[in-house]
């Protein structure tokens, strides 16, 4: 049944999406049809297409009252959009459909399992927010939500666990027939833990386990979880709130953590071996992932995050973008991603050097422009020929993205400061890289408003928007010092 207050946004989206000129939007990068969002949710496979819904206020650039807007795509990088899919309309959950995720079911219907959220006055006068989970049932467009919502209650939390932080369904089925569930909890001790939920039919779900918690070592309530297996481990997602910098592995705020472990589906006892963030970047946070019918596990994630958003563009008619969906894998015990395969359809205009020699300000013929998709490998001339290597990005005489790599330090560093915002936000970023002979690999994918960096084929990865002028394409290397660089760079050229 299509509400008043879907009919509204979905009416309010059409009128006023087409004034968006496709120009003023990444070219591959999804973004809302209008309005802000935030969040990725029900990443998933159905009737042989990805859906990508996302936490959605069309009305403004603003947080609000959230709905689930929707695209779909093929190839992860042209994106369908479709009418707006779920809005705030029940009692249950008429201050939010907050994030959550989506299946195909047996029988040919698309499952949607969702966060309802709704306002109460608490015994003392604040304004507090209970969560439960949901449900709606559709056909790919048009979703009706499940007349028993909600499915899970404060009745299905473990003892001690919070009614007001319950949040972030993410649903798969397992190849034994029995859907599972984790959802995103905050414990007595006020930080979080990822709960286990099972399902036969996909209506009744028991609490199965709680697989693991933060005891406030990485952050405080931890959001919008995943977990799946890859490459015979067992991968636990989800992004902290509050948390803490651990060294150059984690930063301040809202960050995102990859546990990597091991899982034994009898007991759901998940042992954690290995912890690290899953992004280094600025803008990164709630990622979510799908299986691909050639089993790839693929991740997408809100480039933006809830601690930079002072840097929006003023006059923006939306805000909010996906991050390039990449594909996952584990090495060595820790997470390893690239930019989809899809991408490579897409590229035009190689442009490829050797060795070249860098030791001052290098401009190099063909590097230029916004939609890139770069590899640049760096070595030094000799050992200890260089004490810091640069890559400029997005570059005029006023504005440049700056990636330098320091090999005394190992530490890569990404910096936005002059990229076009004059906001007191987080603009640069450090991390630990591991060099493969003395060498550095960077790949690089620009995207008109983002800068996402792939270190030694995807050994780590960092995140940036940047809202620089298109005008400022230039693409150059500095060095203090000397090094051999080797160039790929391709245009990402995008058919309509
Ligand atoms: N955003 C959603 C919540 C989630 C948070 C609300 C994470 O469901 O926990 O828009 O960004």
């Amino acid at each position: 049944m299509i509400s008043e207050t879907l009919q509204k946004a979905r009416d309010f989206e059409a009128k006023y999406a087409p004034f968006i000129p496709d120009s003023q939007r990444p070219a591959f990068h999804a973004t809302p049809s209008i309005g802000w969002t935030n969040d990725p949710n029900g990443f998933s496979l159905y009737r042989g297409e990805y859906h990508l819904f996302y936490q959605y206020h069309p009305y403004s650039c603003e947080w609000g009252p959230m709905h689930w807007g929707h695209v779909k795509t093929r190839d992860f990088l042209h994106w369908e959009r479709l009418p707006v899919a779920l809005a705030p309309d029940m009692e249950y959950d008429k201050n939010g459909c907050f994030s959550g995720s989506a299946i195909e079911l047996p029988d040919g219907r698309q499952m949607i399992v969702y966060t309802g959220v709704r306002r109460r006055l608490s015994p003392d006068g604040r304004m507090e927010e209970v969560q439960t989970q949901c449900q709606a049932i559709g056909d790919g467009v048009n979703y009706d939500k499940w007349p028993a919502n909600p499915v899970l209650t404060d009745k299905d939390l473990p003892a001690g666990g919070s009614a007001l932080d319950f949040r972030d369904p993410k649903v798969w089925r397992d190849e034994d027939g029995v859907y599972r569930m984790v959802v995103g909890n905050r414990t007595p001790d006020g930080s979080g833990a990822i709960l286990l939920y099972e399902s036969e039919d996909a209506v009744n779900w028991q609490l199965a386990a709680t697989l693991d918690s933060s005891r406030n070592q990485y952050g405080r309530m931890w959001e919008c979880p995943d977990f799946f297996p890859l490459d015979g481990k067992q991968v636990l997602f989800t992004s902290p709130q509050e948390m803490s910098p651990i060294g150059l592995e984690f930063h301040a705020g809202n960050g995102t953590v990859c546990l990597i472990g091991s899982y034994d589906p009898a007991t759901h006892q998940f042992q954690r071996e290995n912890v690290q963030a899953i992004d280094y970047g600025i803008d990164f946070y709630a990622p979510q992932t799908l299986l691909t019918p050639d089993g790839r596990r693929v991740m997408i994630a809100w480039m933006q995050n809830w601690n930079t958003l002072g840097g929006k563009p003023h006059d923006c008619r939306w805000f909010g973008q996906m991050s390039l969906p990449r594909e996952l894998s584990v090495r060595d015990g820790r997470l390893i991603q690239v930019p989809v395969r899809e991408l490579e359809a897409y590229r035009r205009d190689k442009v490829t050097y050797q060795s070249v020699l860098v030791n001052s300000e290098t401009n190099l013929h063909g590097l230029r422009g916004r939609m890139v998709d770069m590899t640049v490998t760096v070595r030094p001339v000799s050992r200890g020929s260089y004490a810091s290597f640069r890559v400029n990005v997005a570059r005029d005489g006023e504005f440049a993205t700056t990636i330098r790599y320091k090999p005394d330090t190992s530490i890569l560093k990404i910096d936005r400061t002059r990229s076009g915002s004059n906001a007191d936000i987080v603009h640069t970023r450090s991390f630990l890289v591991r060099p493969r002979d003395g060498e550095i690999k960077l790949r690089i994918v620009l995207d008109r408003f983002s800068v996402e960096v792939f270190v030694n084929d995807g050994e780590q990865a960092a995140s940036a928007t940047i809202y620089t002028p298109q005008e400022a394409d230039a693409i150059s290397f500095d060095a203090e010092g000397s090094v051999l660089v080797d160039v790929e760079k391709y245009d990402i050229v995008i058919p309509s």
